[in-house]
C-alpha cells in the first residue's frame, strides 16, 4: 500500500498506458469481462478477496475522472454499469465498493481511467 502511494507521486499521464497494453493483450491479464467499450480484469495487488477493475477499452482522453466532459457520460454510465454486473457474475451479493482514484492525493498510479471494484469481506470506513 506505501508502494502505492510512493508510485502515485510520480506516475504521470502517458500516451500508451498500461491498461491499453492490457486492452491490447500485449500484458496479460485475468480479463473476467469484456465488451465493445469495457474490460474487467483482476488487481494485480488486491486489496480484498475480489479486486477487479473496469476500464474503457479506448478512454477517450480520460486519464482520470477530472478530465470527464459531457462527451464522456455514456461511457462513464456504461462502466459503472459494466461495474455492477461483473459485481453481480462475481457473486457479491452482500454488496461491494467502487473506488476511483483520482491524482496525487488519491493513490493514482495508471493514468487510464479505471473504476476499482472491492468485495467479498466486510469493508470499513471510512478510507485512510
Ligand atoms: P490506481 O492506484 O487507482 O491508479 O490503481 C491502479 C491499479 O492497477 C493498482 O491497484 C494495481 C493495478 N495494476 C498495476 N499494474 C497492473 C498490471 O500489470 N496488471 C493488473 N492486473 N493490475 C495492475
Amino acid at each position: 500500500m506505501v508502494d502505492e502511494i510512493a508510485k502515485a507521486q510520480t506516475a504521470i499521464p502517458e500516451e500508451v498506458t498500461l491498461f491499453d497494453k492490457i486492452v491490447a493483450k500485449k500484458i496479460p491479464a485475468n480479463i473476467i469481462y469484456e465488451d465493445d467499450l469495457a474490460l474487467a480484469f483482476r488487481d494485480i495487488n488486491p486489496v480484498t478477496p475480489t479486486h477487479f477493475l473496469v476500464i474503457p477499452k479506448d478512454r477517450k482522453g480520460l486519464s482520470q475522472l477530472s478530465k470527464a466532459t459531457p462527451e464522456h457520460a455514456q461511457l462513464l454510465g456504461h462502466l459503472l454499469i459494466t461495474a455492477a454486473k461483473v459485481a453481480a457474475q462475481e457473486g457479491l451479493d452482500n454488496g461491494f465498493r467502487t473506488v476511483i482514484n483520482d491524482g496525487k492525493d488519491a493513490g493514482q498510479t495508471v493514468y487510464h481511467l479505471h473504476i476499482h471494484v472491492i468485495g467479498g469481506k466486510q469493508l470499513s470506513w471510512p478510507p485512510g
